[in-house]
């Protein structure tokens, strides 16, 4: 069996020492569970940066990390993937930088990966790299004669043609993406909206669910959506709800309704308008007043990009002005909290909550929606509202789908959903726990590589 070899941005926290597993180690447990090899950078800053890779093993995996420059980390890193692609493929053309450099160190920094890589590779490993800071990885490795069976999976989401002809040198960065054997997407419309980039950039025919050929080689675009493991998020939920730590919330709550959102502090995820949305339903449905507090867990990521500064600045005064308006001293509305928390805290939180409030400007998928209807009890589920620009969306069709532009939307959503009767409610959980359970971390990892190899060999999962 073919030995699966995982490339991304850098090796999961859990691995290189650090507390616990990452989100992509949590989606990938399946495919590497007979082990593999992961290749990414550590995270530390060197003086220069250089393939020589430190090996580590971590259960049945061997990882491979290496050091980025400082240079490198703010052209590359901060520069063009988090300043450059990051905000293109969340459609805010406005906040896009692009500088000619960042653009160089990032195929600079990619070829850095590829001679990593070609060091370590036997000729029959399957190589699957993971999201946007790595497009280019394809075609370094071609150049370095790597032959093997390489995929890619964009973790964000794609954009339609009119916008990513915003981006100078488009046209490369489809040619690098159609370097790989197989190209895989979230959601159908990211797919779609892919497939008419290759035909307006590189003049290609691109019909729906077929390889596109390009200078004679083949690649497979496909929709595979990611997803987690429901069953056991729910076990976990149900055994958290019943630990101390919910157990001092369930106090703090004095019977009092919980929203709860959980994101990264991104600007990706609308959370000023979600802290507006939140005051605007104290204002219009004053029944909600001293009966409902909002938790949001927004843990600080990517701290050097500035507009996440901005945002972070931005988050504690909008806080500051809903408890000031609407406390009591008796009640703090909106409790916000900068700092992660444990996995298995947040099951259990998930589980507390009446309503989850999903509500990203855009999304590749969110996660923390499949999460939050994992966790809910069947018997007595909370409504999860989520924003109709999440790839989540697209399956997720029993959630109150919002327009998160738009406060006053989801204000009277969560409205509905604080006053919707149990057995809506429990008619509305059903069938998305139905769907979170067809669509698994499981079947993500064995539907990705069964295109990888080409569906007719044995699936490794
Ligand atoms: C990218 C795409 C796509 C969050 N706060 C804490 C915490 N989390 C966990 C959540 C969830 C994960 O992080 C976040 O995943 P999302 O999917 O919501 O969003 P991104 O981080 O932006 O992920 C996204 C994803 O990749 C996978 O393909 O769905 O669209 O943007 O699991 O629970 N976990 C802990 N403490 C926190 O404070 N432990």
């Amino acid at each position: 069996m073919a030995r699966i070899v995982i490339v991304s941005n850098r090796v999961p926290a859990g691995m290189a020492g650090g507390p616990q597993a990452g989100g992509l180690a949590v989606a990938l447990k399946d495919c590497l569970k007979d082990g593999g090899l992961w290749l990414g950078w550590s995270g530390e800053i060197a003086p220069t940066t250089c393939a020589d890779v430190k090996i580590g093993r971590f259960g049945k995996i061997d990882y491979a990390t290496f050091d980025l420059s400082r240079e490198d980390y703010e052209k590359f890193y901060v520069g063009y993937s988090n300043s450059t692609l990051w905000p293109l493929l969340h459609f805010q053309p406005g906040l896009v930088e692009f500088d000619r450099a960042y653009f160089d160190a990032y195929l600079s920094v990619n070829r850095t990966y590829a001679r990593a890589l070609a060091a370590l590779i036997e000729p029959t490993d399957l190589i699957w790299v993971h999201d946007y800071h790595l497009i280019p990885l394809a075609s370094a490795l071609r150049a370095v004669g790597v032959e093997n069976r390489i995929g890619f999976f964009l973790h964000i989401p794609f954009v339609p043609a009119s916008l990513l002809n915003l981006l100078p040198r488009a046209e490369k960065l489809m040619h690098m993406l159609c370097a790989y054997d197989v190209v895989g997407f979230q959601t159908e419309q990211h797919l779609h909206d892919f497939e008419d980039c290759a035909r307006h950039f590189l003049n290609v025919s691109a019909d729906a669910g077929a390889p596109i050929v390009i200078d004679n080689h083949s690649v497979l675009p496909i929709a595979n959506p990611i997803g987690i493991d429901a069953r056991a998020f729910a076990r976990q939920a149900k055994r958290s709800a019943q630990g101390n730590v919910a157990k001092r919330l369930d106090e703090s709550m004095q019977g009092r309704a919980l929203i709860i959102g959980v994101d990264r502090l991104d600007y990706s995820k609308g959370l000023p308008n979600r802290f507006e949305a939140f005051g605007r339903l104290l204002d219009r449905f004053s029944e909600h007043r001293l009966k409902v507090s909002y938790l949001q867990v927004a843990a600080r990521s990517r701290e050097d990009v500035t507009e996440n500064q901005r945002l972070k600045r931005e988050l504690d005064r909008r806080a500051g002005e809903v408890n000031g308006r609407h406390a009591e001293f008796d009640w703090v509305p909106l409790r916000y909290i900068t700092r992660a928390v444990a996995r298995a805290t947040l099951a259990g939180f998930y589980r507390k909550a009446r309503v989850g409030l999903v509500t990203p400007l855009r999304d590749g998928m969110n996660l923390v929606a499949k999460e939050y209807v994992a966790a809910q009890d069947p018997d007595d589920p909370g409504v999860l509202v989520l924003s109709r620009f999440a790839g989540a969306a697209e399956q997720l069709t029993e959630a109150l789908i919002v327009n998160p532009l738009d406060p006053d939307e989801i204000a009277e959503a969560l409205h509905q959903a604080l006053t919707m009767p149990r057995a809506e409610r429990k008619a509305r959980h059903e069938k998305l726990f139905e769907k979170i359970c067809q669509t698994t971390a499981a079947t993500y990892c064995h539907d990705f590589l069964g295109a990888l190899m080409g569906e007719t060999s044995d699936v490794v999962t």
